[in-house]
């Protein structure tokens, strides 16, 4: 594990994060939750009609990430996005309105649960394709190095996305270029019904990418304050003009591939002491331990996310699907790039 010795977070006395950033760690992390919960509640009803990928046991790696990058960063990510989608600070409203297929949602209802994207915040694309938003996010990472705009680029990814040709073809040219891009690996252990361990025979990821000679750290996802503060430092690196930064984030799924997938094979005392460890409530309990927030403010902030998540799917419901004709705009640019005589 590597780190860079040129940041320094706010810290408390008790060694935390400062409290405005631990307060909205936590709502992040709480929100992100919260609607992950409905979702899966709704789309068991047969309420949500959508192919959706739980996101619970993300909630700090997702979060941790939302207070790392800046609203003019770039973000690419996968159909497991909506820890993503929220910690990048996308309206919930139109995100689950997406996600309904509604014509208010941020692909006017036409992209569905996997491809929600909103460029105006950093958003750039989410993609369903195992591995796929790694060369479009080294690309968008060469872009800010050409223009010297100063954004840079992160871009999330599965375990298994690690064993796709893609995964190193962007990690090559990342290294090579120098690019400001920090690979986040979302290692929760299964890629689809295949564990890490039938398909690598390294399980600890980082170790892939020494041989690209980028700096890399390997952090218990499930640890909210430590995943903080090792993305943090990641991304402070990149910005700095280091280069390229991979950081690997141990979790485990809590349940099924998809909303509604089977997981009977997943062994039950695994899944059993993974639910336990999940982080949402570990950062609640390190929270309230160490007095950083009070019982109060956190109760404020978890009946604010509901309340607000409420909202998006009233929001969302009440919307109307998209009219047919939708399905033909939007399907061919009318603009050519501007090409160099
Ligand atoms: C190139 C490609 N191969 C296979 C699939 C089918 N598929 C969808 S998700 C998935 C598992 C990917 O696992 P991982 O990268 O660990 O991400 P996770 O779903 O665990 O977040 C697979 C195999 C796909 N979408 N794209
Ligand atoms: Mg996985």
């Amino acid at each position: 594990m590597t780190h860079s010795d040129d940041i320094d977070p706010p810290r408390t006395a008790a060694g935390l994060p400062a409290e405005a950033d631990l307060e909205r760690f936590y709502t992040v992390a709480k929100t992100i939750q919260t609607c992950g919960s409905r979702i899966q509640k709704d789309v068991k009803s047969g309420t949500l009609k959508a192919a959706t990928y739980p996101v619970a046991g993300l909630e700090a790696v997702c979060a941790s990430l939302g207070l790392a990058l800046r609203p003019e960063d770039y973000l690419v990510s996968t159909y497991r996005n909506l820890g993503d989608v929220i910690a990048k600070g996308v309206p919930l409203r139109p995100v689950i309105a997406e996600i309904a297929g509604r014509a208010t949602g941020v692909a006017k209802g036409k992209g569905g649960a996997m491809h929600i994207a909103d460029s105006a915040y950093g958003l750039m694309t989410t993609t369903g394709i195992v591995g796929s938003g790694l060369p479009i996010a080294t690309g968008l990472a060469l872009s800010s190095l050409l223009a010297g705009d100063g954004r840079i680029t992160a871009v999330t990814f599965g375990d298994g996305a690690t064993s796709i040709g893609a995964f190193h073809e962007a990690m090559n040219l990342a290294a090579v270029w120098n690019l400001p891009i920090l690979f986040m690996c979302q290692n929760n252990q299964w890629a689809e019904h295949t564990p890490t361990t039938l398909h690598m025979v390294d399980t600890q990821i980082a170790g892939k990418v020494r041989s690209y000679g980028m700096q890399s750290a390997t952090v218990d996802g499930f640890d909210p304050l430590a995943t903080l503060e090792v993305v943090l430092e990641a991304a402070e690196s990149v910005r700095n003009g280091d280069g390229p930064y991979f950081v690997e984030a141990v979790s485990y799924r809590l349940g099924g591939h998809t909303s509604t997938a089977d997981y009977a094979y997943m062994p039950k005392e695994d899944l059993d002491a993974a639910r336990k460890a999940e982080p949402v409530g570990r950062l609640r309990e390190l929270l309230e331990g160490s007095a950083a927030l009070s019982s109060q403010r956190l109760e404020e902030i978890d009946s604010a996310a509901l309340a607000e998540v409420e909202d998006a799917f009233t929001f969302a419901y009440a919307s109307d699907y998209p009219d047919q004709r939708e399905a033909y705009t939007d399907v061919f640019s009318t603009e050519t790039m501007e090409i160099s005589a």
